[in-house]
């Protein structure tokens, strides 16, 4: 295994820092390029780590990477996801400050595979008491079971998240993991009922068909030939190369098992994932308008399943009541709107489930009791990156939207905190100009003038709203936002490329068009109350505590989509704010999930969104590495005879290390004199100074050896 920093000379630079031409693109790329080739997949700019994706296994996770990795200072060996980890951790006990992991870049990155790896260095070397290993092993186990019912294959990545998601690690005042916390958000529902070229719908369909035994499969009247349902037919109908469908279905259960998932919520959970694909396949004939089921079996054997009244069942899949007021009027639906419903029942479910399922494994994960005060506390956040898609609607609309948020974070944590520790101790600096993107989220997001505000008075006014009606209250509110663009005002360049249903908005990370049609119906997220009732009286015991009565005899409009997504990203803030922070910026080298092939121009790309040129522009600016006085001394202490072994001079080790500095012969410019901190401009000079005493520190032992063969 290489130690030390002497790897940079192999290939490239191991921090961006170092590159000569740091404001050429090409430069950076060449240098991501280099050390990819080379399989050193992580490059730093300062502290953020960039980590590409090799598709391929690398020898660099095991057991004694995670020692050699363990209680490092952050710069003593090569970049690495468990250099990060330990550094945050050590941040954690030590200084007693909560910590958070944002894990950022495009689908098929390696973000998934990032937060597995700070897990399995978080559980490799933290405590190993039984009650400890209990909690270690559930938060792992809890990631078999988010996956299976949360991940799906598409055309980008076999195992694509299709939900975001924030886990918290809390800690005892040893360092013990006593347990967590997992806040989920925003399931791509629309894949249950249909899926594009190409990709599929949810693992956990196919784990169910491919691995549960006969008698499971009876009980829930399945088969197992996929092309027998509807939901699963849409997309790829058939195996995936990279999937074991019947083995992963094994570990779920296996994992459910280990997270204390009782035998009856087992029974529950599947009963809800067959009883979707039955519901998938309920057909529907049209008689004078009204929708007729076309065949009841598949209704009693969905009800039985859900534990509901099968004529119950039906009547709400071919009616919808209205209460308006007291009046109470029920009209039957026509064909069309008989499967909205039944679609819109099985997206419901399968959500409403997943959500149940991730306050189920909170339960779980639940510390007993925390010693060592709330502080203690690690979070890991894998959620969506910037998504441009050929066709973007509401969903595109909230990932972006959710990235804007987490930008203004970084200036937040990262930017202007760096400024204020210089304030803090009184380093003279030029502030370095960058985007301040509070402009674009205040543009979606503020209170009766932003995007949301009107897209939600539009959803709830009387009348007849529509996606278009919606489009024409944009332009009218925002054409002259310099971050909003309408087909009508549009340079036309741009006017070639956009539709009438389209607007566009001006991104921190690059412009994105978005096709208004279907905004209002997925931001209503319409149930119909039928559906609402029948559910709340349910046999199955995971549907019944997912449709709770309450809702129902609830006066308030339930809240649109975006609305509570907006609340859960701001709480979301709220607790990132209080944390500092640790980055993984991933990136993939190809569309092709291959390895080998670097394509120049996708990750330039992603490399422009991601904005790490102007986090390496701000990082260049000021002083890229700092040390406080008492551990730079510590180290560097032999690198001079007024500090060897010790200085012993007035003033401490502040004094000492302003004389170690002259003895080395550093001019002025190099460094700044802070507080409590040194501040070093220019890695090179850290690196030297790390040269020198690795070359002394061979000195010291051949002194040593010589004289005990001399003895
Ligand atoms: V998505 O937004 O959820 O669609 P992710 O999470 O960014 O996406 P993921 O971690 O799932 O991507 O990585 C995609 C695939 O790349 C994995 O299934 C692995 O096959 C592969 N991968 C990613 N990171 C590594 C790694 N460090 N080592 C080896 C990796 N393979
Ligand atoms: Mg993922």
């Amino acid at each position: 295994m290489e130690t030390g920093l002497h790897e940079r000379d192999r290939a490239g630079v191991q921090d961006f820092v170092l590159l000569e031409n740091y404001q050429s693109d090409e430069a950076f790329i060449e240098n991501l390029k280099k050390r990819f080739k080379e399989d050193l997949i992580y490059t730093y700019i300062g502290q953020v780590l960039i980590s590409v994706n090799p598709y391929k296994q690398l020898p660099i996770y095991s057991d004694a990477h995670v020692k050699a990795y363990r209680n490092k200072h952050f710069y003593e060996m090569p970049p690495h996801v468990f250099a990060v980890t330990d550094n945050a951790f050590r941040s954690l006990i030590e200084e007693n400050r909560g910590q958070c992991v944002l894990i950022s870049g495009e689908s098929g990155s390696g973000k998934t595979e990032a937060s597995k790896k700070v897990l399995q260095f978080i559980a490799a070397c933290s405590g190993n008491q039984t009650t400890v290993e209990g909690v270690k092993d559930k938060l792992l186990k809890s990631n078999p079971v988010l996956e299976a019912f949360g991940n799906a294959k598409t055309n980008r990545n076999d195992n694509s998240s299709r939900f975001g998601k924030y886990m918290d690690i809390q800690f005892d005042f040893k360092g013990a993991p006593v347990g967590g916390n997992i806040l989920n958000y925003l399931l791509e529902k629309s894949r249950v009922v249909a899926q594009m070229g190409g990709e599929r719908n949810f693992h956990i369909f196919y784990q169910l068909l491919a691995g549960a035994d006969e008698t499971l499969l009876q009980e829930l009247r399945l088969e197992r030939a996929l092309d027998r349902y509807s939901y699963l037919t849409d997309g790829l109908n058939g195996s995936v190369t990279s999937i074991n469908d019947a083995e992963s279905f094994k570990q779920v259960q296996q994992a459910l098992s280990v997270i204390d998932f009782s035998k009856e919520e087992q029974r529950d959970i599947f009963g809800i994932v067959a009883s979707i694909l039955h519901l998938g396949n309920i057909g529907f004939n049209e008689v004078e308008g009204n929708a007729k089921v076309k065949s009841r079996d598949l209704v009693v054997t969905a009800a039985r399943l859900l534990g509901v009244n099968a004529s119950e069942l039906e009547a709400a899949l071919t009616h919808r009541t209205i209460d308006a007021r007291g009046d109470v009027v029920t009209s039957p639906l026509n064909q069309e709107l008989a499967i909205y419903a039944r679609d819109a029942l099985s997206k419901a479910v399968y959500d409403r489930l997943f959500s149940w399922l991730v306050q189920r494994l909170n339960i779980s994960l639940q510390a007993k009791e925390v010693r060592g005060g709330r502080n203690n506390v690690m979070g890991i956040l894998d959620i969506y990156g910037f998504e441009i898609f050929q066709k973007n609607s509401l969903e595109q609309f909230c990932i972006n939207f959710c990235n804007e948020k987490l930008q203004q974070l970084f200036i937040e944590l990262t930017l202007k905190s760096e400024q204020d520790e210089y304030r803090r101790e009184g380093i003279e600096w030029i502030p370095v100009e960058y985007f301040d993107n509070k402009v674009i989220c205040n543009l979606i997001e503020e209170k009766h003038k932003g995007i949301i505000s009107i897209l939600d008075e539009e959803c709830l006014r009387p009348g007849e709203p529509s996606d278009k009606t919606f489009l024409e209250k944009l332009t009218q509110k925002l054409s002259l936002h310099h971050h909003y663009v309408c087909h009508e005002k549009a340079p036309a360049h741009i006017k070639k490329i956009m539709l009438r249903d389209e607007f566009r908005l001006v991104h921190y990370a690059g412009e994105v068009t978005y096709s208004v049609n279907g905004f209002l119906d997925k931001n209503n997220d319409l149930l119909f109350r039928d559906l609402k009732e029948t559910l709340s009286k349910a046999g199955n015991g995971i549907v019944r505590s997912c449709f709770p009565e309450k809702e129902l005899r609830s006066l308030k409009r339930p809240e649109t989509a975006i609305t509570q997504f907006r609340a859960s990203l701001n709480n979301l803030m709220d607790i990132l704010m209080c944390k500092e922070p640790s980055y993984i910026r991933c990136i993939k080298p190809n569309d092709l999930q291959t390895a080998t092939i670097f394509n120049d121009e996708l990750v330039l790309h992603q490399v422009k969104y991601l904005g790490l040129m102007e986090n390496l522009r701000v990082r260049r600016a000021g002083f890229a590495y700092r040390r406080t006085y008492d551990l730079f001394l510590e180290r560097y202490k032999p690198l001079s005879k007024s500090t060897w072994p010790n200085y012993k001079g007035p003033g401490g080790s502040k004094a000492g290390v302003q004389q170690l500095v002259k003895d080395l012969g550093w001019d002025e410019e190099k460094f700044r004199v802070g507080e409590t901190k040194l501040f070093i401009r220019w890695p090179r000079t850290l690196f030297d100074t790390e040269d020198a005493y690795q070359a002394k520190k061979h000195d010291i032992a051949a002194i040593i050896q010589a004289h005990w063969k001399g003895l």
